[in-house]
């Protein structure tokens, strides 16, 4: 974490009682209203606690005088680069071949840019890969060889394909997969938005995906509009969950576009959760969550379980808070991937 100086509270206007987690963060235990969810930018805000330490450092880059892109993307290098994190960059669960196969996506609100990979082996920043896709090809979304062909030729930095402790879970896995057909493993995805002081937003999104997914399965994370979407008039939004009932429905969009139509960021995750389960024939059983900035510096997210945790960073403070959910299905302050 950052020396900043900043102070750290927590949902004191909704009366909600710190509790420390397991890594000394505070964590807000209950939804703070929608009203108090608002601050001067620059602003911050990504997935889960792991966010925090990453919108720490995209907020020092900012107030270093850095660009919104490399803001984003050092930010979102401290989760690839954390080797306790089984959800982002080459730490990740590897999938059905034991590869870990990442994908990453970014946005720059400014001129409407995008550049995504998927499928993605042995880099270790693939949200540093997706950059150079988007300003120096006239692409926006590169996959698998393609991918890594490009990557190697314009030098990114290399790690192994799947780190010692994974493999070893995964051959764990592997073995049981003859008892029992299927195993539900867990997940988890950094996307951070940020809105800058002269009203520009950015984002981006990185993620090795469901563990243990089929090869060459490529999740919400990387697609523009689904994972991540950045409108530079109105917002922006980010999702982790699963991705195949997210990219369905063009989640991250979604919110946007009620960002536009009005609402509080907030509301607009809710609404975007609300609507996907009344499409879709499994209902609240989604396990898709969000976050969301707007233009004013209103910031808020929802999932479909309650619970689901995620990071605050500007000037005047750095948090988590816990975000309302739309069932009591208790997401838990750590998601899917992190040891409980
Ligand atoms: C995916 N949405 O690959 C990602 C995983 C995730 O919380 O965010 N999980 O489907």
């Amino acid at each position: 974490m950052t020396a900043m100086p900043r102070r750290r509270f927590l949902a004191a206007a909704a009366g909600t009682v710190a509790a420390g987690s397991a890594s000394g963060r505070l964590l807000a235990r209950a939804p703070v209203p929608t009203s108090a969810l608002q601050t001067r930018p620059p602003l911050v805000v990504s997935t889960w606690p792991f966010g925090q330490p990453a919108n720490e450092a995209a907020l020092a880059a900012i107030k270093s005088g850095a660009s919104g892109l490399d803001a984003i993307e050092r930010g979102i290098h401290v989760t690839e680069s954390d080797a306790s994190n089984p959800s982002v960059g080459l730490s990740g669960i590897p999938n059905a071949d034991g590869r870990v196969q990442l994908d990453a996506c970014i946005m720059s609100g400014p001129g409407h840019k995008a550049g995504a990979v998927g499928a993605v082996e042995g880099f270790r920043h693939p949200i540093s890969i997706a950059r150079r896709v988007m300003e120096t090809t006239r692409h926006v979304f590169l996959v698998g060889q393609g991918a890594m062909d490009f990557a190697a030729a314009e030098g990114m930095e290399r790690g192994p394909v799947v780190s010692d402790g994974q493999k070893a879970a995964w051959e764990k896995w592997r073995a049981a997969q003859a008892k029992a057909k299927s195993e539900k493993k867990g997940h988890d995805t950094i996307a951070m938005v940020a809105l800058l002081a002269d009203g520009n937003l950015f984002g981006g999104c990185s993620t090795s995906g469901l563990g243990y997914k089929l090869p060459g399965r490529v999740g919400d994370s990387p697609i523009i509009g689904s994972g991540l979407y950045v409108d530079n008039e109105f917002g922006a939004a980010g999702a982790t969950g699963i991705g195949e009932n997210v990219m369905r429905y063009c989640g991250s969009f979604l919110v946007v576009e009620y960002i536009r139509q009005g609402l509080h960021p907030q509301d607009a995750c809710l609404e975007t959760i609300r609507r996907i389960a009344k499409m879709d024939p499994k209902g609240f059983d989604l396990s898709i969550n969000f976050v969301a900035i707007d233009k004013q510096g209103r910031y808020g997210a929802a999932g479909t379980g309650s619970g689901f945790q995620y990071s605050v960073t500007c000037d005047e403070f750095s948090r988590v808070l816990s975000s309302p959910g739309l069932t009591a299905k208790d997401v838990g302050p750590t998601g899917g991937n992190q040891p409980k």
